[in-house]
């Protein structure tokens, strides 16, 4: 008879606000032989360094999700048994079918035998990692013979960016405060560190940044590495390594030097020495990462010197220990009157070849700024010769803060799964990422971070699937969001089928839903100004060019869109000549980058037979009526979620909608100015004139900026 498995959705509980995240194990229950047999006898290699939570992390599973307690045993018969590979005995060799298993570091094997299961790996990281997924298919009603899952991680840096600042503001945050509760540490540590290790763990994240890459010196002194070792020590036994921003003016700063010259001999020296003291400390320390030059940091071109030099620098400095550097490729300048879109790629394009091997390149998923969508970044497959990691931006400055619902992964497989065509048709981001493309050794994916102090860790309880997709993804950047989605919505909330039918398209559909009512048809960056929330279409004093709304739009008379064409910036021509003549020619551009690419006039007519100008208003439109559908959806889904979070998302979807028309109306109201024509029929007429649009302020949005030092 098929094993079934019904699991009860989660209980109403006044404390579930989320804090359980996608691994709270709530109770999972059998009507066949199954699971509780599978607990009953736990063996766990005692040889492994990380015995003791991959042990508690068993026996808070087995509790939760099946009230029992785990007998844990020294015989290695047992019916479940976590052991390393070169441990295996012969008994469990006969038992199980290990032989045609390829094993990597940190990958593992989950294999069923009758009424017991095998985890193995090549190291104690892969142990965690195969328990954390054994617990999840279980969480989430798998039928034990079909457990078999043998799976290694694709790249190598899987890292988490926070945006942390020393006095706990976290830039661009918007799930309260700054989880490093810096004054405290490094005596305090919260318990919510060792969560936050779990969760990272059970997704695979092996690394992060502790600080924001607008960064300051101090935590490089020694009473600050004090505290980062505090939760090194913490994080190590979950396989997860800690990183620190550098700031390149920190020798000057904090090191009474006259210069931060890279190739000044006593800069040189200043870095080598404080990586000596960091690794004293903190033996398993990661690395730096560098913004450099950009936005006002400091950086080698200060002294005249290139990116590459910059970044050798410190990698020559971290080399010893085994550290590396990620250096970021985020850079623009307010002296280049280039289209911002193209510099990054001017910059640094010509280096390849020149950096270090312990140097990877931090290339954001677009060559804007993390916008609603962008097309792939032209760098992406550009440098066959420098290792590259691709950023994404889990935390959503750029789509609605913590307020609204929208599923990320999406996003983030629209950009791995873009071909460059570089060599060859086929030649996706993901094979960049995972260092295929050119045999890279040394790869990563970087996501800014969307946790902080709130009960739920992330704000919006739908962002934590964000954070959840980001790892799944870094592990396996093949993974289609789908199968992410379901996952994640499994694990949270309810395995129940008719929940996951109708949330799994739904949350899918979220990202497009956003575009629609913010940035449609390749429109980028009208923001409102500072904060980025809301729209901000008429911005156009800010101090620098590329600052401003309107050096994105340039709505005119004649038309709306950035011409980006080699009639125009010639941005089309940095990539490959098969995507650089889709994107050049106003025909083949696709509709969703039209206005990325294109200076279009407002009558041109669009594929669904209507003007540019009614084309924009249906789409907002569109926005507006999925976010009403939505919501609607969700409240049929009363019965699988907690009230708490239930009453939270309904009452963010009321916010989300009521932002939503507020986009629509706003930026229809302004481009309006331009094209002179009636607003589309389904759209209606917005409530207010342009005036009060524009008079809106909102001081107090959080998240902003801090005024860097
Ligand atoms: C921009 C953010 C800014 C960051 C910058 C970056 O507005 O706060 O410092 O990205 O990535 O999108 O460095």
């Amino acid at each position: 008879m098929i094993a079934l498995f019904l699991v009860i959705s989660k209980g109403f509980c006044m404390q579930d606000q989320g804090y359980g995240l996608w691994f709270d194990y709530r109770p999972v229950t059998e009507n066949t032989i199954g699971y509780t047999t599978l607990f009953q006898q736990v063996h766990i290699d005692p040889e492994i360094s990380n015995k003791a939570v991959i042990q508690n992390e068993i026996e808070l599973a087995a509790f939760g999700m099946l009230s029992i307690q785990p007998e844990m045993t020294e015989a290695s018969s047992a019916t479940l048994t976590i052991i390393r590979y070169d441990r295996l005995n012969k008994e469990l060799l006969q038992a199980f079918d290990v032989n045609n298993i390829s094993l990597k570091p940190e990958g593992f094997a989950i294999l069923p035998g009758s009424r017991t299961v095998l985890i193995t790996a090549l190291d104690d990281a892969g142990l965690l990692y195969g328990t954390y997924r054994f617990l999840q298919r279980i969480q989430s009603g798998a039928i034990i013979k079909n457990l078999k899952e043998i799976s290694n991680p694709k790249v190598k840096v899987r890292i988490l960016n926070h945006w942390d600042n020393l006095d706990r503001t976290v830039e661009r945050g918007y799930a309260g405060s700054s989880i490093w509760n810096w004054h405290k540490l490094p005596e305090y540590k919260d318990p919510r560190y060792t969560d936050y290790a779990r969760a990272n763990a059970s997704i695979g994240i092996n690394s992060t940044v502790l600080t924001n890459v607008n960064a300051n010196a101090l935590v490089l002194t020694p009473d600050w590495i004090k505290k980062v070792k505090a939760l090194a020590d913490i994080f190590r036994p979950y396989g997860i390594r800690v990183y620190l921003t550098a700031r390149f003016s920190a020798p000057m700063e904090i090191g009474n030097l006259q210069t931060a010259d890279p190739l000044d001999p006593a800069v040189k020296k200043w870095w080598a020495d404080k990586c000596d003291e960091l690794y004293k400390l903190i033996p398993d320390f990661g690395g730096f990462l560098v913004k450099a030059n950009s936005e006002g940091q400091p950086g080698p071109q200060n002294y005249g010197r290139t990116h590459a030099e910059g970044a050798n620098m410190l990698a020559d400095a971290l080399a010893p220990h085994g550290g590396i550097v990620m250096w970021r490729a985020f850079v623009y300048s307010e002296h280049d009157r280039d289209d911002r879109a193209k510099q990054a790629f001017s910059e640094f394009v010509p280096l390849d070849g020149t950096f270090r091997k312990n140097v990877l390149l931090q290339v954001k998923n677009g060559p804007i700024d993390f916008q609603p969508r962008e097309p792939f970044h032209p760098m992406f497959g550009a440098m066959p010769k420098t290792n590259m990691m691709p950023e994404f931006q889990i935390t959503q400055e750029y789509l609605g803060f913590s307020t609204h619902l929208v599923f990320l992964p999406k996003l983030f497989e629209e950009t791995l799964d873009a071909d460059t065509y570089r060599q060859g048709s086929g030649s996706t981001v993901s094979k960049v990422t995972d260092g295929s493309m050119f045999g890279n050794a040394l790869t990563g994916m970087a996501g800014v971070s969307n946790i902080g102090s709130d009960i739920n860790w992330t704000g919006h309880p739908f962002a934590q699937a964000n954070w959840y997709g980001f790892g799944r993804l870094a592990w396996d950047p093949y993974l289609d969001s789908a199968t992410i989605a379901r996952e994640w919505l499994a694990l949270t909330y309810s395995q129940e089928p008719a929940f996951l039918d109708a949330m799994t398209p739904a949350l899918l559909q979220t990202r497009e839903t956003v575009v629609k009512y913010m940035t449609p048809l390749g429109l980028h960056h009208i923001m409102n100004a500072g904060h980025h929330y809301g729209p901000g279409p008429w911005i156009d004093q800010m101090s620098r060019d590329d600052w401003n709304s309107v050096y994105y739009h340039k709505a005119d008379s004649t038309g709306l869109g950035f011409d980006r064409s080699s009639k125009g910036s010639n941005a089309t021509s940095q990539y490959a000549q098969e995507i650089a003549s889709l994107y050049n020619d106003i025909k083949t551009c696709p509709e969703e980058l039209l206005l990325w690419f294109h200076h279009v006039p407002w009558n041109y007519k669009m594929k669904n037979g209507e003007t540019l100008w009614n084309s924009l208003g249906i789409t907002y439109q569109e926005g507006v009526d999925e976010v009403a559908n939505l919501n609607k959806l969700w409240q049929d889904q009363k019965k699988y979620v907690p009230e708490p979070e239930f009453n939270e998302v309904s009452m963010l979807l009321e916010i989300q909608y009521k932002e939503a028309c507020w986009w629509r109306d706003a930026c229809m109201t302004y481009f309006q100015k331009f094209s002179h024509r009636p607003f589309p029929e389904v759209m209606g007429t917005p409530e207010h004139d342009l005036n009060y649009y524009k008079s809106l302020e909102f001081p107090y949005a959080p998240g902003i900026r801090p005024k860097w030092n």
